[in-house]
């Protein structure tokens, strides 16, 4: 095997070396059913090896770093899954196999959260009989992804566990320098460089290196750029990023810490808000969290999920989000009511028992973790001028970031009056923010869209004019230009003609 784990059949075959699978044409119809199936494309995943190889995603100076590989503690690799696609599923198993140093490996356990695809049942475990450390645990009922995690957690035996998506490829070196690190101190938990494998082709590339986890006040995950006072801190490229949040799937924890700071929150259902919850208390009850830049591992991102919610996927995600807000962010929290303001007095079950948690393990507060941890997140507590719904009288229409983040158009979509992805906020600094991204123009040319990208508070392309009297037109600075709902889904820049597709209005103008 090649130091990059080359494949069975040589590097011409399909998606060896991380390569994408291009469908032809006499297959697409088929291949459109599977994508229904898992919402990424299983028959591209399909014709590639179990066993496929990958380009080294590491920067150089990873490569010539030695681990002393006889100290590191063990891991126990925990890899839950609801009707995950074979090839996926076994790929993500071997890729752990093929890449891991043996000694290092105690045990990987699948855990099936009560799936219904026949072939992960006595077919799946036939296979795994034949792999000495792979071991399978099984749901009784539907749990969603945080209590199979613990129900994987209770049957793993090593000092160290590493949870991972069932989609997944672990890369060249992927391992030691995620155990080397709590070797170090065991109160930091590790996320590897998460690579990107396409849900179109399984095509696999690089992450850039120099993101690390955030949030915004929907509390949505985000990516945002590494801030330069972190840059400073790290002595070298090959340190840990320190990172506000993780991004859930991808970490490993000491299995003593993990118990010791509370495990997860039983009461949150099927997916979402978990890994924010443990980010806040990892920092707050003082352990850290960090990326480490020579650990890669893809994973196929998906756009929506394939899995059902059976409590419905607004009301669970909604709860998980709220318990999060509940315990760990104080005063905070109003900022996520004011985006969702049909959740207040919305109930969210008992919490006591993580507040006692809380209380036992000496968490600091909300307000210590944003000043040290996310200084530089956007808070929506300054200088305001308006804020609410942004709409467009005329078609009854709002701005929308159509749940996308940094570096997507500005959307737009009938007002639904939830805020959510309708909230935005107009600052004394004549930005306009939405997803806590400001609206900014680059464009010379009319007619073209608005991007959301980071706030950088020198005005220039994120300055906008707009007064609440007469025509409530929102012009941009630097060209003159008006904000125009043009026809699309998304909105544009046009040259001012005091016309109903250029007035806006915000839902709420606050004194000044
Ligand atoms: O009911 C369920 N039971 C399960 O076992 C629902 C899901 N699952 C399994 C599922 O099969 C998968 O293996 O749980 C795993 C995660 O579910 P995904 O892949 O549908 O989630 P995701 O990749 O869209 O979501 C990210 O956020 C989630 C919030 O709850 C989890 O923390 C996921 O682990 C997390 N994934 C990552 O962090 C990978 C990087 C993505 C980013 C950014
Ligand atoms: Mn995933």
């Amino acid at each position: 095997m090649g130091a990059a784990g080359q494949g069975l059949f040589g590097l011409s075959e399909p998606g060896e070396n991380g390569r994408g699978v291009i469908v032809p044409p006499e297959y697409q119809e088929e291949s459109r059913k599977l994508f229904q199936r898992n919402r990424f494309n299983q028959w591209a995943s399909d014709r590639i090896s179990l066993h496929r190889s990958l380009p080294d995603a590491r920067i150089l100076e990873c490569s010539s770093l030695k681990y002393p590989i006889h100290k590191l503690p063990q891991t126990s690799v925990i890899i839950v899954f609801h009707n995950e696609a074979w090839s996926t599923l076994l790929r993500t198993v071997h890729s752990v196999l093929d890449r891991s140093p043996p000694e290092l490996l105690r045990e990987i356990i699948l855990v099936d959260d009560s799936s219904d695809h026949e072939e992960l049942h006595s077919t799946l475990e036939k296979y795994v009989a034949k792999l000495s450390k792979v071991k399978i645990v099984r749901n009784k009922a539907r749990e969603g992804l945080i209590r199979s995690r613990l129900n994987g957690f209770a049957h793993a035996t090593s000092p160290t566990v590493t949870f991972l998506d069932a989609h997944c490829e672990a890369n060249v070196g992927w391992l030691e320098p995620l155990l080397y690190r709590i070797m170090q101190n065991r109160t930091i938990v590790v996320c590897p460089e998460i690579d990107v494998i396409s849900d179109e082709t399984f095509e696999y590339t690089y992450s850039s290196g120099n993101v690390r986890g955030s949030f915004n006040w929907n509390l949505n995950f985000r990516w945002k750029a590494v801030p330069e006072y972190e840059n400073k801190r790290r002595a070298a490229r090959t340190d840990g990023i320190r990172s506000p949040t993780m991004a859930g799937g991808l970490f490993t924890i000491h299995s003593q810490y993990f118990k010791d700071i509370g495990l997860y929150d039983k009461q949150m259902e099927i997916w979402g808000g978990e890994n924010l919850e443990l980010s806040f208390r990892i920092w707050q009850c003082g352990g850290q969290l960090e990326i480490i830049p020579c650990s890669h591992v893809g994973h196929v991102f998906r756009k929506s999920q394939p899995y059902s919610f059976p409590k419905g996927t607004g009301e669970t995600l909604s709860k998980n989000l709220q318990r999060v807000a509940e315990v760990w962010m104080d005063g905070y929290k109003r900022y996520f009511y004011k985006r969702q303001p049909h959740l207040k007095g919305h109930p969210f079950g008992d919490i006591s028992k993580r507040l006692e948690l809380r209380k036992k393990l000496k968490c600091k507060n909300f307000d210590w973790y944003i000043k040290n941890v996310v200084p530089e997140i956007f808070l929506p507590n300054s200088s305001i001028i308006a804020r609410g719904e942004l709409r467009n009288p005329a078609s009854g229409d709002c701005i929308d970031s159509l749940g996308a983040g940094e570096h997507a158009y500005i959307g737009i979509y009938k007002c639904h009056k939830q805020m959510g992805n309708q909230y935005l906020v107009y600052t004394k600094n004549e930005e306009i923010i939405v997803d806590d991204n400001c609206f900014d123009y680059a464009n010379s040319q009319p007619s073209s869209k608005v991007k959301m990208l980071d706030c950088h508070s020198m005005k220039g392309n994120q300055q906008w004019l707009h007064t609440k009297v007469g025509i409530s037109h929102m012009r941009h600075a630097p060209t003159g230009w008006c904000l125009d709902r043009g026809k699309e889904q998304f909105v544009v820049l046009n040259p001012c003609n005091n016309g109903p597709s250029q007035k806006w209005l915000f839902s709420e103008y606050v004194e000044r």
